[in-house]
């Protein structure tokens, strides 16, 4: 089986030219001018743009989560991220405390093996670090192919680990030349300020956001900077959203030190207003919660200061059915919103089209430093001899209006209804099979490959 693309003006992190690609099998042979190859089939992308495709770092499928589950699974999740464009997905195994990394890892490996759609990998959520847990970070790096470690700086009781841990887990982490992230904010200071809310009745969506003030945030970030420049580990700040953090990220730059840092397109796009909307609200409760206007000029500003490495989605979807969990008290409402299907297109038409960053950071940011940063480059997030032909084919021009009514999640609701998009995921193929075409989905469940990782560098 070979394809031949034609004329397609091909965009990476680096280069913007038009040329043909031909692809072999599952990978791209050859790029050039007038390719003289006869191909199976000729795919004509004469006014397309072709980007790498797209790789979104942070996702929740099935994830067992506030006593329920996500609603999007392997399947429904990895096939509504091909619809938009995104090929590739790292999604978070949870160790359940007092258990095992293995066994966490035979739990997801059961439900996504034989399901995905899409290609995906996992990063270890640590919520359990001793003396057992320690000897498994070398086994998941060298033999899984898992080399990032999420941690959890909140959610006590479930999910957060201490500093004790934190350390700990960061010097065994660095030995085996993993990386550790981070949900970074501060957990104690959190559920002091929900337990007050509720004490006082305050208990609508709006007490969300407000127990979870920039503070809380910005000290997590600066704590676990600290954290990782004395223990040399690799780290990597999840869902940023504010000034504060990213501040706190700045001052860890004056001593030298790199973080890696992932916003995620609602902190770009959305913002505490959305808390105002009375129950409806619940569909934005998500953690850390939408912040203020000036904190989406700091976040696209920190895109092109190359400060903000990654933009992710953490899409973590659950059904109206689930939000309507916490009808009677914020804290009960299922944490997280769907974004898989949206971000390339909205990161396209508010980014490159909104003229907030260039088409070649576009492609850094949704596909190339996810694959650096994770260890999965030069295979996938780029487009060159070699790599996987994962491919997205765009329409530059097409406008349309996000939907539920047109999309492909396994949620009843758009975080995004209504919301006017310029550009449009035309085709996008994986691994050299054609995913999606004239809008619809061409490969059956179970055709995602499980990506093992290489160990990670720590730069970019
Ligand atoms: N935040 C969310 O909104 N959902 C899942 C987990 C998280 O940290
Ligand atoms: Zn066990
Ligand atoms: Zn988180
Ligand atoms: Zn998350």
């Amino acid at each position: 089986m070979s394809l031949l693309i034609k004329n397609g003006r091909i965009i990476t992190a680096a280069d913007d030219y038009i040329a043909d690609i031909f692809i072999e099998g599952e990978v791209i042979t050859a790029i050039g001018k007038n390719l003289p190859f006869n191909a199976t089939r000729e795919i004509d992308a004469d006014g397309k743009l072709i980007f790498p495709g797209g790789i979104d770092p942070h996702v929740h499928l099935a994830m067992p989560f506030m006593g329920t589950f996500s609603s999007d699974t392997h399947e429904t999740g990895t096939r509504a991220a091909l619809f938009g464009g995104t090929t590739t997905v790292i999604d978070f195994v949870l160790q359940t405390q007092g258990h095992s990394l293995k066994e966490a890892l035979d739990d997801w490996n059961s439900r996504a093996r034989g399901t995905a759609v899409g290609d995906y990998s996992f990063h270890m959520a640590v919520t359990d670090f001793n003396e057992n847990t320690k000897t498994e970070i070398k086994t998941m790096i060298e033999e899984e192919g898992i080399t990032s470690f999420k941690t959890f700086m909140a959610y006590k009781g479930a999910l957060m680990i201490d500093d004790r841990q934190m350390v700990a887990l960061m010097q065994e982490v660095k030995k085996h030349g993993g990386m550790v992230t981070v949900h970074a904010t501060n957990g104690d200071v959190i559920d002091y300020l929900v337990a007050q809310n509720r004490a006082n009745g305050n208990l609508s969506p709006r007490y969300h956001y407000i127990s979870q003030p920039e503070v809380t945030e910005a000290e997590a970030s600066g704590r676990f900077a600290d954290l990782s420049n004395y223990t040399g580990c690799p780290g990597y700040i999840v869902h940023l959203t504010c000034e504060g953090a990213l501040n706190a990220v700045r001052n860890a730059t004056r001593r030298n030190q790199h973080v890696f840092v992932e916003t995620c397109i609602q902190y770009l796009l959305l913002d505490r207003s959305y808390y105002e909307r009375g129950f409806e609200s619940a569909k934005w409760v998500m953690s850390p919660p939408l912040r203020e206007p000036k904190d989406q000029a700091t976040l696209w500003a920190g895109i092109n200061q190359g400060l903000v490495n990654v933009v992710a989605t953490d899409h973590c979807p659950f059904m109206w059915e689930q939000k309507l969990m916490g009808k009677d008290d914020f804290s009960k409402i299922p944490n997280g919103h769907p974004a898989i299907e949206n971000r390339m297109e909205l990161l396209y038409s508010e980014g490159v089209h909104g003229k907030r960053i260039s088409l070649n950071k576009f492609v850094e940011v949704a596909c190339t430093n996810p694959a650096k940063i994770f260890g999965m480059f030069p295979r996938k997030g780029t487009i060159g001899i070699g790599s996987d032909a994962d491919l997205v084919i765009f329409d530059p021009n097409e406008a349309h209006v996000l939907s539920v009514s047109g999309h492909h999640m396994n949620v009843d609701y758009s975080a995004y209804e209504g919301w006017p998009v310029t550009g449009k995921v035309k085709m996008v193929l994986l691994r050299g099979q054609v995913a999606i075409e004239n809008g619809e989905c061409l490969l059956e469940k179970g055709a995602g490959k499980f990506i093992k990782r290489d160990k990670v560098k720590g730069f970019i």
